[in-house]
């Protein structure tokens, strides 16, 4: 693209574009960057620059970027029939196949699936059938539902109220009324002072309080991720699942577990679920399905819900244009059918995961990790000024963002959640493209540190990277 063809689409973007989750004055005064082309798991920007897309888009683009295949079953798909809808009594192929496929890969006891356009809406969908199987069961005021601190699940006014981002919850509110939040089992940030067990079992813990606290008759559910993505890739301490589970089983809550990232094999199984031995009662699913090529999400339902649904529930008031949209259906069907003729799982699980895990974990040694912790092809790097005591940086050094611009100016997209560094790659990266990541990522550690310095700041044990 000629400069002056991307200097006057910079600024056409500032005068009339709102992007997401943007300061939108600040990125008028900066320009944004923009991608043209893509291939693999690199992408091109409107200069020439190539990046190593390490958070496939928006951990969604799973089988990486230009797969004819998907192009070519959207194509079929929009030449013979681009929409209908699944309303007032009426299918297609493409939404009918992509459901029997979805609760085949699902946990055996989920045989039932909702379709949404994003996994925003997933969640909407979820919290209105969690509300709706409680109140048909004789216990509507069983409506509350417990989620975590700094977790996503999408930007709707329910997603960002089941979410527990505080600044999004300062802003446009008030939130959905029954949603309360409880801690996260991250370990790394808020639990070092115990082993990570015993924090996890501390979460755990709080799950139970809380129902105590608001009565278990009035609470109806549970939601987390496997995961936690947008929070910064927080792993839980191998306790934390298990005992969340027992708690839950105790008092009759529904386990809602929210697989828009870990679903489609980010974490070497189909589902987060499956990973950690998790039954859930719905799934929030999104992203993967279609490795991001359409926009498509769906809430798989298990058993005990639908057949309350559907046995006792008569019309369910709710429902999207575009729930099952053929084009984004067809796409996602041959998502699914690459993923399987490729073993993509399979290969995340038995090779590119512990391949990732042994590369990413070499940059613990860098002065500025406090932890590199990764699990299947999701990972994060804590940055902090002293790894000896966990010690961040100071706030207004914003040595995360920092870290995030240095890798764009040297070929790699990681995503900064404050000073944690974010990964979750294509998962048809290559053991080769495992190495070039590891090595862009200690080349803008290492930059990092010398600017962090070079701005006064002290990192503890970094003279040898810096030299
Ligand atoms: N649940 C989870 C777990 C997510 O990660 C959503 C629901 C909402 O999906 P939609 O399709 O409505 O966006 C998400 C989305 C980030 C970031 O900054 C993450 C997401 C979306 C936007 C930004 O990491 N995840």
């Amino acid at each position: 693209m000629s400069p002056q063809r991307g200097t006057r689409l910079q600024a056409l973007d500032r005068d009339h574009h709102l992007h997401p989750f943007t300061d939108f004055k600040a990125l008028g005064d900066e320009g944004s960057r923009i991608i043209v082309d893509a291939d693999g798991i690199y992408i091109q920007d409107a200069e020439g620059h190539r990046l190593l897309d390490a958070m496939a888009g928006l951990w969604c683009v799973n089988l990486g970027y230009g797969r004819q295949e998907l192009v070519d079953a959207a194509t079929e798909q929009m030449t013979r029939l681009p929409y209908y809808n699944n309303f007032f009594k009426t299918t297609h192929p493409p939404a009918v196949e992509l459901a029997e496929t979805l609760c085949r890969l699902a946990p055996a006891h989920m045989n039932r699936v909702f379709f949404t356009g994003s996994g925003s809406e997933a969640n909407d969908t979820m919290l209105r059938m969690v509300r709706r199987f409680w109140a048909l069961k004789g216990k509507p005021e069983k409506h509350w539902v417990i989620g975590r601190e700094n977790a996503y699940h999408g930007s709707t006014v329910a997603g960002m109220s089941l979410g527990g981002m505080a600044p999004m919850h300062d802003q446009g509110g008030p939130c959905v009324p029954g949603i309360t939040h409880v801690r996260q089992p991250y370990w790394y940030g808020e639990g070092r002072d115990m082993s990570s067990e015993a924090f996890g079992r501390v979460c755990a813990e709080a799950v139970e309080e809380r129902i105590l606290e608001l009565g278990e008759d009035r609470v109806a559910a549970f939601i987390a991720e496997p995961v936690q993505g947008a929070g910064g890739a927080i792993i839980p301490p191998a306790s934390y699942w298990p005992a969340v589970k027992e708690v839950l089983a105790k008092y009759d809550i529904l386990l809602v577990v929210d697989e828009v990232i870990c679903g489609f094999g980010r974490l070497g199984e189909w589902f987060g679920s499956d990973h950690f031995g998790l039954e859930p009662d719905l799934m929030p699913i999104a992203k993967g399905l279609s490795s991001g090529y359409l926009p498509i999400g769906g809430v798989l339902v298990g058993d005990r819900v639908a057949d309350t649904l559907i046995n006792e529930g008569g019309e369910f008031y709710h429902g999207f244009t575009y729930s099952g949209h053929p084009t984004c259906a067809a796409v996602a069907l041959k998502n699914l059918q690459l993923m399987q003729e490729e073993r993509v799982v399979e290969r995340v699980r038995e090779d590119l995961g512990p391949y990732l895990a042994s590369r990413w974990g070499e940059l613990e040694d860098h002065p500025l990790v406090g932890e590199a912790r990764s699990l299947g092809l999701i990972g994060a790097l804590e940055i902090v000024a002293d790894k000896a005591t966990g010690e961040r940086f100071d706030k207004s050094l914003s040595a995360g963002g920092l870290c995030r611009d240095i890798c764009f100016e040297t070929g790699l997209v990681m995503r900064s959640v404050g000073d944690t560094m974010v990964i979750s790659p294509p998962l048809v990266i290559t053991r080769d493209e495992i190495d070039e990541l590891v090595r862009l990522a200690r080349a803008a550690l290492d930059e990092t540190a010398r600017r962090l310095k070079a701005s006064g700041a002290s990192v503890a044990g970094s003279e040898e990277a810096t030299a």
